[in-house]
């Protein structure tokens, strides 16, 4: 692929949920080798090391879980997302999903700015479409597509003047989704694969249909991959498993696809809690992930059977 600016933007929010480890997630890819890994792809890489949250009020004991935190967060990650994409591919190395909230929102001011329409692809066992109102659990991790498409109920949030089309987002890898949520989905036109399509149909077919509507529209494509979206046998390291999940082989292909498009314009590695990993295997899978996003093949050609 032709050789891009990688702008690696440490995000190591921890405020999207109660379970403490995700803060550590930045410099565990560090440590895993992404910069390196991209470096040898022939991309040149930036790190713009560990962002902080923009000056915020402090958090009491609601119900929600560190609110301001958050809102100090979307502050931040969305004038990051903004500064990047006009010099680079932006990789936001979470940090929980919360980060997606000012990642999406940053990406889908840039876009309108540039009259391209952002297309989002999200990667992961849940559906993140709660609001603070709707949200069960008060973990602003599981918000970031409610409040980006522009649902109601985001008091003291930054606005969001550019809401991303429902049309334009793609969720795989479904297998955990709140009744509220489901009750909200069901009405949207998001398009949704739960592990049950994947397994019927392949990562293949529904990826394949959704990127042809990314390069029919010129639009630009944010990846948002949570580690929960694999199965938690092959990525342990994450606060939030679910039993069936994507393999190694469906998360390698979906990024080798990704990749073959052309078309991702940013991304989000979130969820992971090195806490929880076993001798960093889970940081390892996401820089490879990562990789295959970006280039990493085995052959330059495709391998041909017998002629
Ligand atoms: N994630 N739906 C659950 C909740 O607490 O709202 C889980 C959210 C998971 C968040 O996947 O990033
Ligand atoms: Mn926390
Ligand atoms: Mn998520
Ligand atoms: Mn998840």
């Amino acid at each position: 692929m032709t050789p891009q600016t990688c702008i690696l933007i440490g995000a190591p929010v921890d405020s999207g949920k109660r379970r403490d480890g995700c803060l550590m997630g930045p410099d565990a890819l560090r440590t895993a080798g992404l910069a390196r890994a991209l470096g040898d792809l022939g991309h040149r890489v930036e790190d713009r090391g560990n962002l902080a949250p923009a000056p915020h009020a402090p958090d009491g004991d609601g119900p929600l879980h560190q609110p301001n935190r958050t809102i100090g967060w979307t502050q931040t990650l969305g004038t990051a997302a903004q500064e990047a994409l006009p010099n680079g591919l932006p990789i936001f190395l979470g940090g929980d999903h919360a980060l997606s909230l000012g990642s999406v929102a940053g990406a889908a001011e840039h876009a309108a700015r540039v009259g391209r329409p952002l297309f989002v692809l999200w990667l992961d066992a849940h559906s993140d479409y709660h609001t603070p109102e709707t949200s069960g659990s008060g973990n602003l991790h599981g918000t970031p597509l409610g409040y980006v498409t522009g649902r109601a109920g985001f008091d003291g949030f930054p606005p969001v003047p550019n809401p991303v089309p429902q049309e334009n987002i793609c969720i795989m890898g479904l297998r955990s989704v709140d009744r509220a949520e489901r009750e909200a989905l069901q009405t949207t036109r998001i398009r949704l694969h739960d592990m049950r399509d994947i397994d019927e149909n392949g990562i293949a077919r529904p990826l394949t249909a959704f990127l042809d509507a990314v390069a029919r529209a010129g639009g630009m494509l944010h990846v948002s991959l949570d580690v929960d979206f694999l199965d938690p046998a092959v990525a342990p390291a994450v606060g939030t498993t679910v039993p069936g999940g994507a393999t190694v082989r469906e998360g390698h292909l979906a990024m080798e696809m990704i990749c073959d498009s052309g078309l991702m314009t940013s991304l989000d590695l979130v969820e992971l809690n090195p806490f929880l990993d076993e001798r960093g295997r889970t940081a390892q899978l996401l820089v490879d992930l990562a990789a295959s996003a970006l280039g990493r093949r085995v052959f330059d050609r495709p391998t041909r059977a017998f002629d």
